[in-house]
């Protein structure tokens, strides 16, 4: 195919030039979004061992592939922010000078696909032509990478004619290289509209419109055309009488965005007829709509979940969504029905079978206690598969926000659920966020960091601006959605989860819900409003009211050692800290002291 008939925007063919100049591919294909080229290049990825077609009957047009073993994860020390200037970076973000970084990477990517084939892959982050959509163009020499952008986003020719002959786009160049992890390195360039990636194979290194495009380069352009870009699920949440409300929740890796946002009511609550819609599960794009109220869009067209602990109970949906047209990564290779597994996906893990390395997963490996499935592992499934998938999902508004909710793995300081008194102490609330890890980054598990909005790995510019940009968005919305934190993973003195969680957080929904509605009161804590007891609906949950009581306390005394660390943590930000932002920690030390 000659290019430049396709490709009418000299921007893209100039960057295309440009790239395979330094690449040096043996070939250059337009990846055209059509189901023959997508059938012929799975088919030559299963014939070079890069993916293994899965079992057709059981699970149509699913297939399996295993990363390197050495690239499991996003990488957080090499992922960099390459602005001009060091401290618009911000003391969170890694920072590598642009030119320095250009030079730095060229070395690495100079002949990288000698011998292989450059895929142009053009993609739209939101509804192909929609005002509030933005183009990428992503070139790889990764086969795993066209198929699962394919899924991920919008991705064929008419995202091109979308662009037009001088529409803007951010440029992604991606290069397994030699899959070496000390010249691996995930490069953003906000100034540039660019992204560079090379040396992973890995979804959150190498799917650019994800982490790096949807989060890192479109919170800098929201930064500065006034709208959000946020690591957030959205869903609806349908009353009996049909009225649906809708809340955004941002939660750190690998803490449940994906249950939540596909949560199945308990049944009492589904005999009323309550409903939960999913919109999103990972990305949300935000902004201020003609009425006043802020309206959220997910860019994305597919989910990239985590596999391991997902199963008919506690997440019936998402399961269902993975049984066709979907990529595994990294999970156990069934060889009795040539189907796939993961540890929590039932109590029969298969017999003869292979673990995520490509070992043998035998009764030996298993007694020593191998895991089969990387914990890490991921399906890439698209959400028009989802069976609760929302009618709005592919509305290019997106749905006007009610509530938005932050929310982490602590065990023990935060309640289970507690409202914000205003949009800046939401602010507040969201930039105070902690969570103990877990396995979506590399490094150690269960050490609890501070993820101010959950954007900690992937906010492209200042944190300290981050938050003063939340600060100037409410200044901008009449009806401002309200703002709660919830805590799904309290521990009791044993350390036994005192919540269930999965479908039963519905409880804590609907109050949420009747916060916002104004139709249920609540208790002033020192940190924010808690539900009075009797206000959420416990029948048929297992959880008692005293262990309610117990979800529900806020104790000072570890409060305030909460808040020696948030003072500590805001120090890094210096004078970029807004003022609004120290008022509102003075405030809590106030409330704390009486
Ligand atoms: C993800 C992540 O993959 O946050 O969504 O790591
Ligand atoms: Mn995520």
């Amino acid at each position: 195919m000659n290019m430049a008939e396709v490709i009418k925007n000299e921007k893209v063919l100039r960057f295309i030039d440009e790239s395979a100049a330094l690449c040096n591919p043996d070939r250059i294909v337009l990846i055209d979004g059509s189901k023959a080229q997508r059938d012929a290049l799975r088919a030559e990825a299963c014939s070079t061992g890069e993916m293994i077609k899965l079992n057709e009957d059981l699970l149509p047009e699913c297939y399996l592939h295993r990363t390197a073993v050495n690239d499991v994860a996003r990488v957080e020390d090499r992922t960099f922010i390459c602005c001009r200037n060091k401290a618009d970076a911000g003391p969170i973000n890694y920072w590598m000078d642009p030119q320095e970084a250009y030079k730095m990477a060229g070395d690495i990517f100079k002949g990288s696909m000698q011998g292989r084939t450059m895929y142009v892959i053009p993609y739209s982050m939101g509804i192909v032509g929609s005002e509030f959509s933005k183009i990428g163009i992503e070139l790889t020499d990764s086969i795993y990478v066209v198929l699962n952008m394919e899924i991920m986003t919008r991705v064929g020719t008419d995202v091109l004619d979308a662009l037009g002959k001088d529409g803007d786009f951010v440029k992604g160049l991606h290069s397994k290289c030699a899959l070496d992890e000390t010249k691996r390195y995930i490069l953003h360039f906000p100034e540039d509209n660019t992204i560079w990636s090379c040396n992973s194979g890995y979804g959150g290194n190498v799917l650019l419109g994800k982490k790096c495009f949807a989060l890192r380069i479109a919170s800098y352009l929201g930064k500065n055309e006034g709208w959000m870009a946020e690591h957030m699920l959205i869903l609806g949440f349908e009353k009996p009488d049909g009225d649906t409300k809708y809340i955004a929740a941002a939660f750190p890796s690998a803490c449940g965005k994906t249950n939540l946002a596909m949560l199945i009511p308990p049944e009492s609550y589904r005999k009323k007829g309550y409903k939960i819609w999913t919109v999103g599960d990972d990305i949300a794009w935000i902004r201020v709509g003609a009425d006043g109220r802020l309206w959220a869009m997910n860019p994305e067209n597919g989910f990239f979940g985590v596999a391991p602990g997902t199963n008919e109970k506690s997440n019936p949906n998402a399961l269902h969504t993975t049984q066709k047209g979907t990529i595994f990564t990294n999970v156990v290779h069934n060889l009795e029905n040539n189907t796939v597994w993961w540890e929590g996906l039932d109590k029969n893990p298969p017999k003869n079978a292979v673990d995520w390395k490509g070992n043998p997963w035998d009764d030996a490996a298993k007694a020593a206690g191998v895991k089969g499935a990387h914990p890490n592992s991921r399906f890439t499934a698209p959400a028009k598969n989802c069976p609760c998938i929302s009618k709005a999902f592919d509305d290019p508004k997106g749905v006007p926000l009610s509530a938005i909710v932050f929310g982490g793995r602590r065990a023990k300081t935060a309640p289970l659920v507690y409202q914000s008194k205003s949009w800046d102490n939401g602010v507040f609330v969201g930039s105070i966020m902690a969570s103990e890890t877990t396995a979506a980054a590399t490094g150690a598990v269960g050490v609890v960091r501070r993820d101010p909005m959950a954007m900690r790995p992937f906010c492209g510019y200042h944190m300290g601006d981050y938050f003063a940009h939340w600060i100037e968005m409410g200044k901008k919305v009449k009806n401002p959605p309200k703002i709660f934190n919830v805590n799904w993973f309290r521990l009791d003195d044993e350390g036994n989860f005192l919540w269930p969680g999965f479908g039963e957080n519905m409880r804590v929904l609907e109050w949420i819900v009747k916060r916002c509605e104004g139709t249920v009161g609540a208790v002033e804590t020192p940190i924010g409003y808690v539900p009075d007891v009797k206000d959420i609906d416990l029948a048929g949950s297992g959880v008692s009211e005293e262990t309610l009581k117990e979800l529900l306390t806020v104790d000072k005394e570890t409060w305030k050692k909460e808040a020696d660390g948030i003072e500590e943590f805001y120090k890094q930000f210096g004078d970029r800290l807004p003022a609004e932002l120290s008022a509102e920690l003075a405030q809590l030390k106030a409330n704390l002291a009486k």
